[in-house]
């Protein structure tokens, strides 16, 4: 959970079955129906349904209660489609608008059902950049930035987000059509200790929350750690937490209340 909060992303290889992928290219190409904003999983995607299987899958499961807690709803879902020499790429982005929650995210899943390579494009995304809040396509001037992945993977691989990373989809220079299915979902419940928390106190915790990435300059990275800080406290209900000072010193205010 530290690493999502600094890296903002888990990524799972391969985690889909094969049967599951091959029948997901058919599911795509006749289109699946929209879903109501703020239904509830189980409503949105019946028992035996493409979708409902995706996501019973224990990784997945497993991992998006840990991160966006128990009964979430389904924002919205949407297949996203590159073209064979398309032409152009997205511009990088954050989904929706600019979203300064703290102490709430929601989580996108990504899923692949075709081995990406790096003549399809590929998703972009800047890793830690997720805190650093912008309005939809504000960054869509960056072309590249230092420390940016471009997702390139085996069949059936899925990818969680936080609502807020920087990403768009590349330019697909290949012959063959590039699927990704993304459904965002938001949480109904606090979003607290609801990960197996039993190494809360492990240091690498704290090593993990103080990473700097290189698409900013060494100091400037300073706001994302405490970013993060903020969001560790919310996540662990722990207002105390820390690293290096950083929350602790911009809240000390003598004699205040
Ligand atoms: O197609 C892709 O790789 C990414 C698309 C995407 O995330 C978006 O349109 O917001």
């Amino acid at each position: 959970m530290a690493r999502f909060v600094a890296n903002g992303f888990h990524r799972m290889d391969a985690i889909v079955p094969a049967d599951l992928n091959e029948e997901a290219i058919g599911i795509f190409e006749a289109g699946l129906p929209g879903v109501p904003y703020g239904t509830p999983v189980e409503q949105a995607y019946e028992p035996g349904s493409f979708t409902r299987r995706l996501l019973e899958i224990p990784a997945i499961a497993g991992a998006v209660r840990s991160l966006v807690g128990a009964d979430p709803t389904v924002d919205h879902h949407a297949i996203h489609i590159r073209e064979p020499h398309e032409g152009s790429a997205q511009p990088l982005h954050g989904d929706a608008i600019i979203d300064t929650r703290i102490d709430a995210f929601d989580v996108q899943l990504m899923y692949y059902p075709q081995e990406v390579t790096g003549t399809m494009g590929g998703t972009l995304s800047v890793p830690g950049s997720h805190l650093r809040r912008t309005n939809e396509s504000d960054t869509g001037r960056y072309q590249n930035l230092r420390g940016q992945t471009r997702l390139t993977c085996p069949p059936g691989t899925v990818v969680l987000l936080h609502h807020g990373i920087w990403h768009g989809g590349r330019r697909n220079d290949s012959d063959i059509r590039r699927y990704m299915y993304k459904i965002r979902f938001n949480p109904t419940v606090p979003q607290v200790r609801t990960w197996d928390v039993s190494d809360l106190d492990d240091p690498q915790v704290a090593a993990e929350l103080n990473r700097y990435f290189p698409w900013c300059e060494h100091a400037t990275g300073r706001l994302e750690i405490y970013n993060r800080v903020m969001m560790w406290r919310a996540l662990t209900n722990n207002p105390q937490f820390d690293v290096e000072y950083w929350a602790t010193r911009v809240a000390n205010r003598p004699g205040r209340v």
